[in-house]
């Protein structure tokens, strides 16, 4: 007999050789990660029959005790995989001992495999010192010596390069820093929308009626092999710099700084676009003998460029955001300054360039506007600042009403025509905005986890954008489709592409196949758990202690605990049942927390239940006292 005949579903949770079941009405579960299973006689006589979370809608429970090999019961599928790091103790104590650190956050460190003194000294507290030698970069004393002989004989330089975050604030600095020491510098911002990512023929022959006769590329130029040997044509000499991946050809450019280079020996292959550049001014301040404030006040914006491009924030990456998050709070760019006080963020770290900044920048190129975020960086004059902000605030409004409304259409489809039950989902909508269709698939992808690729269909074309799972490489499937795919580009995670209308079902058919040929369906979301916690081990001081892990992001994420057997003393929902709030208790210790998005769950649960949570810790400040707080990512009852 199938239970969801019956309306119900049946909860089950091992304990020992037996179970413990929970019926619950349909209604007040998330269904679609419950699957169907058998169970023998044996495993149906419940050990925990009189266990807490047990409640019969019909009241007599040997009902099914005696179903027997037949009886199906749906069994709770765990959402996410819980991964907890298996910490080395002794290199724990040995941190804690030797550096007198709590074991918090000498747990962290040890996971983040940063033990030895220079590492921690240099991740806990860089300083201007570590940076690396700017001269081990590839080419860079070409690149300098150019530049500088530009410099001598007054040539009209032009920069090249990109319309989102990580570009805009390469321009700003190169540009800024060239013209402090005298040259005559202007720029080319490709539109996003009419010519696309890098260079392009058309743009380098208007640079070269306008008379530059050396053009340096900032976040792109590296596969622009064609367009470099085009602009050497036309009488341009070019110096890259990028930090894109290198293909089978370098351009043949007077000098290509980008650490991913072959014959790289740079230390740091991972620096965003603005941290090429930034080694770059670097370079240029030491050979002409500046004092290091002349490119050391620039790390703010450098700062911005790093963290809004998600590269990892470790080595020299996280000097450069430590440092410039310190820079960035008495910042003497207007538009910056501008930009963070209307994001209305309260205190200013990774998040705030992540979530307040970084979008309000893309959203200008996303619309075709890049210039005037970067107009907004330069300007020098108050009035027009705050025009700039007030219109890159208006493009991030527009960013996300398109987005929202996009997102809409696409879930609708996908819940009508049961895309959720595949393995990939495929949706082709017209007037799909191409600016935010890839920002669409990202979400698309995180609500199902499945790989999603969203396109806008144009007449005989659909073009779009996808992204993927972790663990499902899509560039590779892709590959798999040349007879579908007009063309493509990416990489493992985001893909770009343009598919001919006609093929379209072709290419779902092949795509889906494809995914489930790799068993795409075993893939589950893994949540990585540096420790387990007991409330009684936890202090304030402990939890103050990680904030020098800080900044986070990607490459270095926010510890995440586990605390397991927590028992609920009070639940309740927040904000019209969007988010969860709960106080728990452990032993005589108590803890609140809070569930953002996790609202429903309000019901689920009740007063006096245990649970499993997994979470960030944070000091919650309230009313001016300060209490330790679990910012839940994760929870399940527990067993
Ligand atoms: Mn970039």
């Amino acid at each position: 007999m199938d239970f969801l005949l019956l309306g119900y579903n049946l909860f089950v949770c091992p304990i020992g050789d037996g179970y413990v079941l929970d019926i619950v009405n349909v209604q007040n579960v998330p269904v679609p990660n419950w699957t169907l299973a058998k169970m023998s006689q044996k495993e149906t006589s419940p050990k925990g029959q009189n266990s807490q979370i047990f409640q019969n809608p019909f009241k007599n429970f040997s009902k099914y005790d005696t179903i027997g090999e037949n009886l199906y019961f749906r069994e709770r599928k765990m959402t996410k995989k819980w991964q907890v790091y298996e910490t080395d103790e002794t290199k724990v104590k040995e941190l804690t001992e030797k550096y007198a650190i709590n074991s918090l956050l000498a747990t962290i460190l040890v996971n983040r495999n940063i033990v030895e003194e220079e590492q921690i000294q240099v991740f806990l507290h860089p300083t201007r010192n570590d940076f690396h030698d700017p001269f081990l970069m590839p080419d860079m004393k070409k690149a300098i010596d150019r530049i500088l002989q530009a410099k001598q004989r007054k040539e009209k330089v032009i920069i090249y390069g990109d319309y989102d975050a990580d570009g805009i604030t390469s321009i700003t600095v190169l540009k800024s820093f060239l013209q402090d020491i005298g040259m005559e510098v202007d720029e080319y911002i490709p539109n996003r929308l009419e010519e696309g990512y890098g260079l392009n023929k058309p743009a380098v022959k208007t640079i070269a009626e306008q008379n530059y006769s050396l053009m340096i590329t900032v976040d792109c130029g590296i596969s622009a092999v064609e367009e470099i040997a085009y602009a050497n044509s036309l009488g341009i000499e070019t110096i890259v710099t990028d930090h894109h991946e290198v293909g089978e050809e370098l351009p043949k450019a007077v000098a290509v700084v980008d650490a991913k280079r072959k014959d790289n020996t740079y230390p740091c292959r991972d620096l965003a676009g603005v941290g090429v550049v930034f080694k770059v001014i670097q370079a240029l301040s030491q050979t002409l003998h500046l004092p290091e404030e002349d490119y050391l006040k620039y790390l703010d914006i450098v700062c911005v460029g790093t963290i809004s491009d998600i590269v990892p924030l470790v080595d020299e990456n996280r000097v450069i955001a430590k440092l410039g998050l310190m820079l960035i709070h008495q910042t003497k760019n207007l538009g910056l300054r501008s930009l963070l006080l209307s994001s209305g963020y309260q205190k200013i770290d990774s998040n705030t360039i992540s979530f307040g900044v970084a979008p309000r920048i893309n959203a200008c190129g996303r619309m075709g506007h890049a210039e005037q975020a970067l107009k907004l960086f330069l300007s020098k004059n108050i009035q027009e600042v705050k025009e700039l902000t007030t219109i890159l605030n208006e493009y991030n409004r527009q960013r996300q009403e398109t987005e929202k409304r996009i997102y809409e259409e696409a879930v609708a489809e996908i819940s009508q025509k049961h895309l959720d039950q595949k393995n990939t989902i495929i949706v082709a909508g017209e007037n799909w905005h191409h600016g935010v269709i890839g920002i669409v698939s990202s979400k698309i992808t995180e609500l199902y986890f499945k790989p999603s690729i969203l396109l806008c269909k144009e007449g005989k074309v659909a073009k779009g954008s996808g992204r993927s799972i972790p663990g499902f490489d899509l560039h590779e499937a892709l590959m798999k489709c040349p007879n579908t795919i007009e063309k493509f580009g990416g990489h493992s995670m985001a893909i770009g592409i343009t598919v001919q209308t006609s093929k379209l079902e072709n290419f779902n058919q092949e795509f889906e196949q494809i995914a489930t040929e790799s068993h795409i369906e075993e893939i589950k979301p893994i949540i990585f758990i540096d420790g387990k916690i007991e409330l009684v081990d936890l202090n304030k001081q402990m939890v103050e202690s990680l904030k020098q892990l800080e900044p986070f992001g990607e490459g270095n994420k926010t510890p995440i605990f586990v605390f397991r057997h927590l028992k609920i003393d009070s639940i309740r929902a927040l904000s019209e049942g969007k988010h969860l709030k709960l106080t728990l208790k452990q032993g005589n210790t108590i803890i609140s927390a809070i569930g953002f998005n996790l609202g429903q769950l309000a019901e689920e649960y009740r007063i006096g239940d245990k649970l499993d949570i997994v979470g960030m810790l944070e000091i919650n400040t309230f009313n001016g006292v300060d209490s330790l707080q679990i910012n839940i990512k994760d929870m399940m009852g527990a067993i």
